[in-house]
């Protein structure tokens, strides 16, 4: 006999009310799913939280709870240790990945030096980070709304971002979509649904939450969104609100946390006290899953599952990528100060995610040196010759620095304009007027 029954029956024969069967059938359940630690089984029916009451003042310790373990898929032999966790991409696909990861690469190996040579004001690399870019983005539908931190290239190589349109943004020449108005790497694109970066860190985090609102309000949705951040962003105030709004809002978003081990020159250790940002989801009410960045098949498959279950209850998810920034943070730093280079041995070599992937087609013979070190060459030339193109193009209309903030020019702005036309009039000759569109 079960333990309702046995309450249902003591209610029937006290005869009391319907409201002390219901009483007493919570304490039961609650005796079966709980531990022993509680006061008489009772069961708190404050609006706040249900918990189970207990008669001693118990303190809930971190270093009780276990950490969220990492998923990973294959090991760095590219071999599948549970075979049933292999996707079966088609070589097709498999190629795309890596050769996109191989692009990614290339290219800023390449916008790094140029910055360097003082060509572009500033640059980040996504050195180590590709897996979680190409593995995550081959697992959204094109139409899903991406709303990113900056460190996610990838992400836009997948959707078809083309190398003159990440080059034209760096230079900010009038070929950029972005009219030259943002920073380089702060990339957008309507057409590949990824909105603009900014640079304030966690803006991106409510706002996508914001919209993946909006598409769980319309009929038959088939989108959800996915927002990438560091796990130094995630010490943001915007986090915390991002993730109370996702989960109270039932939004269908995948809160997609790059932990990467360091937030500039801060090591993640100094970052949180916790278990990483995943650990946090259980605190907001939200699913979380953990897994390893650098294995682009763990990627894949987290993100795919993610996908199904935010779309298909329009919950949120926090997914927490652990990788490691290889590269500097950006060209304005220099992480040998603060990070041993022998640290960073192991995650340019065995662990890192193109070795990974490479190791996995070599396995199924899909890997031809030759003509990948083929690949990279064109890769090579293609963005040199880029830059050089790029350099030359004429910089937008200075005047469009004031367009497109309202639908209609406001009379401040169009004021400010004229007084800037008058301006530039006045002392052309110390301005480079030859470079911008006219
Ligand atoms: C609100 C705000 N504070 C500080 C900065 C300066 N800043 C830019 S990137 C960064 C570190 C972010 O680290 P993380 O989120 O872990 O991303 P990662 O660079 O590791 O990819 C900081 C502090 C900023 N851009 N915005
Ligand atoms: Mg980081």
């Amino acid at each position: 006999m079960s333990l309702m029954t046995t309450a249902r029956q003591l209610a029937r024969f006290t005869g009391r009310t319907q409201m002390l069967t219901k009483c007493l059938a919570t304490k039961m359940v609650h005796t079966e799913t709980q531990n022993s630690a509680t006061s008489g089984g009772e069961r708190a029916r404050f609006p706040g939280a249900q918990a189970a009451f207990v008669d001693k003042p118990l303190m809930s310790l971190p270093e009780n709870s276990e950490p969220i373990p990492i998923y990973r898929a294959m090991n760095a032999d590219g071999v599948f240790e549970d075979p049933a966790q292999d996707p079966n991409l088609s070589r097709e696909t498999v190629q795309k990945m890596f050769r996109d990861m191989v692009l990614l690469n290339t290219m800023d190996k390449i916008l790094y030096e140029s910055q360097r040579q003082g060509r572009i004001s500033f640059y980040m690399t996504n050195f180590g980070e590709e897996a979680s870019h190409i593995g995550s983005a081959a697992a959204l539908s094109p139409d899903d709304w991406v709303y990113g931190q900056y460190r996610e290239a990838g992400v836009l190589v997948w959707r078809g971002f083309t190398i003159s349109d990440f080059i034209n943004q760096c230079y900010g020449n009038r070929e950029d979509e972005g009219k030259g108005r943002q920073m380089p790497v702060h990339y957008g694109s309507k057409k590949l649904n990824f909105v603009t970066i900014s640079s304030p860190l966690g803006t991106q985090i409510p706002q996508a939450v914001g919209a993946a609102y909006a598409f769980k309000r319309q009929p038959n949705n088939d989108r959800c969104v996915i927002t990438y951040f560091g796990e130094g962003a995630a010490s943001e105030g915007d986090a915390h609100a991002a993730f109370n709004f996702a989960a109270t809002l039932d939004c269908p978003v995948i809160l997609f946390c790059r932990n990467n081990g360091f937030a500039i020159s801060t090591p993640s250790k100094e970052q949180y006290r916790g278990d990483g940002i995943a650990g946090r989801a259980a605190g907001y009410g939200i699913a979380a899953l953990r897994f390893d960045g650098t294995d682009i098949f763990a990627v894949y498959n987290a993100t795919k599952q993610a996908r199904e279950y935010v779309l298909k209850h329009n919950k949120p998810i926090v997914l927490e990528a652990m990788q490691y920034r290889i590269s500097h943070h950006s060209t304005s730093d220099d992480s040998s100060a603060y990070r041993p280079a022998e640290e960073l041995e192991i995650w340019n070599t065995v662990e890192h995610p193109i070795s990974k992937l490479k190791n996995y087609m070599k396995q199924r013979d899909w890997f031809n040196e030759e003509e990948e070190e083929k690949y990279v060459k064109a890769i090579r030339k293609q963005v040199l010759a880029q830059i050089n193109q790029s350099e030359k193009i004429p910089k937008p209309d200075w005047r469009e620095v004031f367009q497109d903030v309202y639908h209609e020019m406001p009379t401040h702005l169009k004021e400010q304009m004229k007084q800037m036309e008058e301006h530039v009039e006045k002392y052309k000759e110390h301005y480079p007027l030859n470079d911008f569109k006219n």
